[in-house]
């Protein structure tokens, strides 16, 4: 176990290594929302995030770590294959695997939003997205037991928020599906945890991951 401030050090600097990528952008309404298989380890999907965070859309995160049962199936019945990201809009009926097009796609679809510097540099994109991988130690990668909520959770906090990362990799370890909107609710700060399960609200990484540890270990 890492001494907790070191977690939130690291995850500054994998903030700071995509120089910006991943701020929030202000909200966009969809009539349902999109559902995105990823994992937090996965540096391909980091991109798919820094563009959602991007686009200002809500996002049904089913997060898919390595050796997870949960979600991980379900995306090669959908797609055909099981690769990671993959996105779904049932607002306008697209399914899509690669991080690059889901990026475009979300840019066409919900933009203008901003490009990210990063997002310009083609395949040094991803290697670069790599570094953000190496510095969380594969955080976000492997799956751990846990009990699944009935109703996924409602979280805040955008792509390149350190503190959101820490909570996204343990939601994503634990298999945890939520609602995903980059920017706090009203009057808050990220991150910021809703359950509707329990009926509990948070703010604060490390108030979070012990309420998720709590709850929802197994
Ligand atoms: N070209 C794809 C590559 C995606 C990819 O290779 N993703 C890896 C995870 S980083 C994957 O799906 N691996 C299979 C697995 O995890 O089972 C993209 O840009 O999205």
């Amino acid at each position: 176990m890492i001494f907790p401030p070191l977690h939130f050090a690291l995850s500054f600097v994998a903030s700071v290594l995509r120089l910006g990528a991943g701020a929030p952008a202000a909200p966009v309404e969809t009539r349902e929302p999109l559902t995105l298989y990823e994992f937090e380890g996965c540096p391909y999907c980091r991109v798919a995030r820094e563009a959602v965070s991007a686009s200002g859309v809500a996002v049904l995160v089913r997060p898919c770590p390595k050796g997870g049962k949960r979600f991980r199936p379900s995306v090669r019945n959908l797609g055909g294959m099981a690769q990671f990201p993959f996105l779904i809009d049932p607002n306008t009926d697209v399914t899509m695997y690669e991080s690059a097009h889901i990026a475009a796609y979300l840019r066409k679809t919900y933009g203008p939003a901003p490009r990210p510097f990063m997002h310009w540099l083609g395949p040094l994109n991803v290697i670069a997205s790599q570094f953000g991988v190496l510095v969380r130690l594969a955080a976000g990668t492997f799956v751990k037991r846990s009990r699944a909520p009935q109703q996924p959770l409602e979280f805040f906090g955008a792509e390149r928020n350190p503190g959101a990362r820490l909570v996204k990799e343990l939601l994503c370890e634990m298999e945890l599906a939520y609602l995903w909107r980059s920017a706090p609710p009203a009057g808050e700060t990220a991150p910021y945890l809703s359950d509707p399960n329990t009926g509990e609200a948070m703010r604060g990484a490390r108030a979070i991951r012990r309420y998720l540890r709590e709850t929802y270990r197994s």
